[in-house]
């Protein structure tokens, strides 16, 4: 059950700060996950331990060579690693991929650098490219940290008992319900009376109502689906 990730990359110092904080830090120290940073240069072979060249057929930017690349995912590819390259290019990240990753064994995650790696290392070693969204970053490691984040939720005991993954917004095809707490007036915006009622079936209503509402008002494309009934329920 505990889920080894490997992250390949240029600046492993990059993951320090958001991987060992908060949820992530204690689900490290749980032994629920295992984070390791790999930098790529130290596979590379140029004088000056360089890892990026021109492009072939010429353009602006360079490209990360396949070598060094390759020599840091074979120095750990074993047996049921999967091989995952954070790009635009990639098949977009959702809760349901997010939830099939958790249940690896081994992730090996390269991020991208400059205009990206050499397409031969995709063909070759890398089994499912990723994208977290339909922007350009400058390099792969947020979109590594962002992975890692929204994998861990959908571990075991990563979060506390009442708050698991399956409760989230997504599960359920719809967007979250506001939420409040106290103080019951604040700077003259009350908290809507339904909440204050103690009448728990009207509360679960009136939650259900406002996440359709949501939904349909920022998300036409998932109330739709909702709608159609792929999933339901909540
Ligand atoms: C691969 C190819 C991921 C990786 C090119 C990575 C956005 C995402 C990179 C690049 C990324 C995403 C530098 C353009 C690194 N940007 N949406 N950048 N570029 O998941």
């Amino acid at each position: 059950m505990p889920c080894e990730i490997d992250v390949l990359s240029l600046f492993p110092e990059y993951f320090r700060g958001p991987l060992d904080v908060s949820m992530l830090k204690r689900a490290q120290e749980k032994g629920l996950i295992s984070i390791q940073l790999v930098d790529i240069r130290d596979f590379s072979e140029e004088r000056f331990r360089k890892v990026d060249d021109r492009p072939y057929g010429g353009g602006p930017g360079m490209v990360m060579m396949p070598d060094p690349v390759v020599k840091a995912i074979q120095s750990k590819k074993r047996e049921g690693s999967k091989t995952i390259y954070l790009s635009p290019q990639g098949k977009t990240l959702t809760a349901e991929k997010c939830r099939e990753l958790a249940s690896y064994s081994h992730l090996i995650l390269v991020c991208g650098h400059y205009e990206g790696i050499d397409q031969r290392v995709i063909d070759s070693e890398i089994d499912e490219e990723i994208s977290i969204g339909d922007f350009v970053l400058t390099n792969g490691c947020l979109a590594s940290i962002v992975l890692i984040d929204a994998v861990s939720r959908f571990i075991p005991g990563v979060l506390g008992d009442e708050e698991g993954a399956d409760h989230d917004s997504f599960e359920n095809g719809l967007l979250d319900w506001p939420h409040y707490t106290r103080p019951e007036v604040y700077n003259g915006m009350e908290v809507p009376k339904v909440l204050l009622s103690g009448n728990h079936r009207l509360i679960e209503q009136w939650r259900k109502e406002q996440a359709a509402e949501k939904t349909k008002q920022v998300r036409p494309d998932l109330f739709e689906k909702f709608i159609s009934g792929a999933k339901g329920k909540k």
